[in-house]
């Protein structure tokens, strides 16, 4: 019988937060390999199929059209494009592939039809495909699933206290209808957050709260360094400390024991000493690849050979759950809904994003 909790409270995560370091690595670990074997490491590669113009405010995020990031956007890439990056992802190592769009939400129609087929593409290379593309509904979910999803990406990103100084275009209750409508499905789930946004550590703590009181727990955490981008409201924010990320992904695996925990955006200002210790403490997952969606990662090679030195194996694709089957979409059971879901729109204002947004005005 599985012993995992849903109702961690706040004091009890900072207390763990907060323990001796020691103490805190050898608790974790101990979690660890009881429910992984600590010398595997799922390896992942981000394909960003639709960059840049969002609509939403993200104050961390280099892909709303609002700031002045200097990034290249692209539309809708075509799916041999998105399966000849797949193919390159797997014979460099990754058993994952995770698509990455900037939108809002999911909308149907001829651009979701194709975000569908490139899930059937990479699902009949027998990679594990992972889909990150904002807001869906249970039936965009369905549809997702019967493509032959394997898991959707939608973090809540920090507390729900803390929500509120980050995005002001949606609402943190809008992530969890998603990530309930994504439960409906076969779909796994991965949800997670990012640190160092100048977040109290009450707010990772109850970021931790929320995501350890879903049921089932998410499949998959992924846990992000703040990568502030210059233009974006968070551009001035220091970078955290290396202890925090380990603390935070110590802390991430004793209350999720069975989920994957992914060390995820900031590798580029971690030392590999760094990244064993939060190996060590729990974080089993990776994205591999010089560059995230917008922004840059360590090189393939580089992390290959720290696999070797650490004596890390990748893990397998479908070694936690079965390859989902795909269903062709001539013999789909669900259609196209056209949809018009109705999600929220707080519209607060938010000092530093209305600061950006003037200065990327400015700037013309
Ligand atoms: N538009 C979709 C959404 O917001 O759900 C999917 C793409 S969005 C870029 C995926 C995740 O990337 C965000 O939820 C956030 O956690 C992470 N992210 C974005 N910008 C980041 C940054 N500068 N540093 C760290 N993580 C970041
Ligand atoms: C996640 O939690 N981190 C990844 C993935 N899910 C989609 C994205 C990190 C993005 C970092 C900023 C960028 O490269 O644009
Ligand atoms: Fe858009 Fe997603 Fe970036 Fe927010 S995080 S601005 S929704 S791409």
């Amino acid at each position: 019988m599985s012993t995992t909790r849903h109702n961690w409270t706040k004091e009890e995560i900072l207390d763990i937060y907060n323990k001796p370091l020691m103490e805190l690595l050898y608790e974790a670990a101990t979690v660890h390999r009881k429910n992984h074997d600590p010398n595997t490491v799922q390896v992942s590669t981000l394909v960003s199929i639709k960059t840049g113009g969002c609509s939403e405010d993200c104050g961390y995020c280099p892909q709303a059209a609002r700031y002045s990031t200097g990034i290249e956007g692209n539309d809708l890439m075509s799916v041999p494009h998105v399966k000849a990056q797949a193919l390159r992802a797997k014979e460099s190592g990754s058993s994952r592939v995770c698509m990455g769009a900037a939108w809002r939400n999911v909308k149907d129609g001829p651009e979701f039809d194709q975000v569908l087929e490139m899930v059937r593409t990479i699902n009949k290379l027998d990679m594990e495909v992972c889909c990150t593309l904002g807001m869906v509904t249970e039936n965009q979910a369905k549809r997702l699933s019967e493509a032959g999803l394997y898991a959707y990406n939608h973090n809540l990103d920090t507390s729900e206290d803390y929500y509120k100084d980050v995005i002001s275009t949606r609402a943190f209750e809008d992530r969890l209808e998603t990530i309930n409508h994504v439960r409906q499905s076969n779909i796994t789930v991965c949800s997670g957050g990012i640190i160092g946004m100048g977040e109290k550590l009450e707010d990772r703590a109850g970021m931790l709260v929320a995501l350890s009181s879903l049921n089932p727990q998410p499949e998959s955490t992924p846990i992000n360094a703040l990568v502030a981008v210059e233009g974006t409201p968070m551009e001035d924010i220091e970078p955290i400390e290396i202890w925090e990320m380990i603390r935070m992904v110590a802390a991430t695996r004793i209350v999720m024991p069975e989920t994957q925990v992914r060390l995820s955006a900031g590798r580029t200002e971690m030392s590999r000493e760094g990244q064993a210790l939060c190996f060590f403490a729990g974080a089993n997952s990776i994205f591999a690849g010089d560059k995230l969606l917008t922004t840059p990662n360590p090189d393939v090679n580089e992390d290959m050979a720290m696999f070797e030195v650490l004596g890390l194996n990748p893990q397998k694709p479908f070694t936690k759950s079965a390859q989902p089957k795909t269903v062709e979409a001539e013999d789909s059971k669900f259609e196209s809904l056209s949809e018009k879901p109705k999600w929220t729109r707080p519209g607060h204002t938010i000092e530093r994003n209305e600061l950006a947004k003037q200065k990327a005005k400015l700037n013309g």
